[in-house]
């Protein structure tokens, strides 16, 4: 595999799978990403001119599409829109992007015959009770709860009927919440951690009981590139880490690292629909690919990711009043 297509390659994990991709091996990608308010072209500074070509457009554009796809040897699709809250209050580009974005790759990497990873996401399982052992498996039947995990959950039942009815050569992965650098400081981690930077208190929804299944966002991409060359097509691959904790106890660590009184934080208005817990069994994945998280501990990733903020204030600096504005609106 020479060449590779990325979509969404300018948000959050995309930009880190190019540039792991940049470190660990020697293919040449080609970047397609709409640059939305969740792209950023700096995500993707400093790397070699010479590997890494970035195309602003839609997934949604046949045309753009059809040609890129036409010279690739695999496309890795990350686009889409992927914040929870914002499906709550506007489900019409997640719909567009999620469904037919994903409609539109698949029809040309079918006339191509080119090979097709698609990212998701175990929010397509639903939620799970707290403290029982149950997790999520590739046999967990589909129960989204929101607009953007039924919109997920819809991308990959395109994806199965096309390799089912069309032969399209695809791998589909599912994965838990990552973390790490470059993530938009709308979602959870940066959030409470460019809040306390600035002086703000972090903000818990509900009682903060919620547990998330939490992933390092290098561990994740190795899981898609080991896939990518071994996975067995048509098969879903379930990429955890068994980063169990409830979102309490990540603010109070968050608190804790950026040597701030652990209980210095609000209780704000709830998310509707807020799914209870996630979690991974990732056993597949681990013993038909050989996969294993390399990340030693949440709290090492944490440290790491909480002093990359902190060094990096220039990347998330021009969005945080306007993502803040957007959620006190909101009440949270
Ligand atoms: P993100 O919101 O940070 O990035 C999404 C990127 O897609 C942005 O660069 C945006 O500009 C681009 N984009 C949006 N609409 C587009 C369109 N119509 N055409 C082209 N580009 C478009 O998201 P993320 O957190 O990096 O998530 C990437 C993928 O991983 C998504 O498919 C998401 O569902 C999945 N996922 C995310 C997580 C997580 O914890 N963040 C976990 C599991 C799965
Ligand atoms: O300020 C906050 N306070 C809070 O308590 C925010 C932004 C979130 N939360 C809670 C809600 C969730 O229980 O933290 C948890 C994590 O929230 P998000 O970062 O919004 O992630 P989540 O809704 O779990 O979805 C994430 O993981 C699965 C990604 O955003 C999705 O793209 C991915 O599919």
């Amino acid at each position: 595999m020479d060449t590779l297509l990325v979509t969404g390659g300018a948000g959050f994990i995309g930009a880190n799978f190019v540039r792991w991709l940049m470190d660990q091996t020697a293919v040449r990608v080609t970047v397609l990403d709409k640059l939305t308010y969740a792209g950023n072209r700096d995500s993707l500074a400093g790397l070699p001119g010479d590997r890494v070509e970035f195309v602003r457009g839609d997934v949604c554009d046949a045309e753009l599409v059809e040609r890129l796809v036409a010279g690739v040897d695999a496309v890795v699709h990350f686009a889409a829109e992927s914040h929870n809250d914002n499906s709550l209050n506007d489900p019409s580009p997640f719909i567009q992007t999620n469904l037919v974005g994903t409609y539109t790759l698949l029809q040309a990497v079918r006339r191509h015959g080119v090979r097709y990873h698609h990212i998701s996401t175990d929010e397509v399982y639903g939620d799970l009770e707290l403290d029982v052992p149950t997790r999520f498996t590739e046999a967990t039947p589909y129960n989204p709860s929101s607009p953007y995990s039924a919109s997920k959950a819809g991308s990959d039942l395109l994806v199965r009927a096309w390799v089912r009815s069309f032969d399209v050569q695809a791998t589909l992965s599912n994965c838990s919440n990552n973390y790490g650098p470059y993530q938009h400081i709308e979602k959870f981690i940066p959030r409470q951690i460019t809040n306390v930077l600035c002086g703000l208190r972090p903000k818990l929804y509900g009682s903060g009981a919620n547990v998330r299944d939490w992933i390092h966002v290098d561990d994740h991409n190795e899981a898609v590139w080991t896939i990518l060359n071994r996975g067995q097509i048509g098969q879903t691959y379930l990429i955890g880490a068994d980063g169990e904790r409830d979102n309490r106890q990540v603010i109070e660590d968050i608190l804790t690292l950026l040597g701030r009184p652990s209980d210095d934080y609000d209780l704000v208005a709830d998310r509707p629909g807020h799914d209870l817990r996630y979690a991974i069994d990732s056993t597949k994945l681990r013993q038909e690919l050989g996969w294993s998280p390399r990340y030693p501990s949440f709290q090492q990733g944490l440290a790491a990711t909480i002093e990359w903020y902190r060094q990096h204030e220039d990347w998330w600096r021009p969005a945080k009043e306007a993502t803040e504005a957007k959620y006190a609106q909101q009440g949270q």
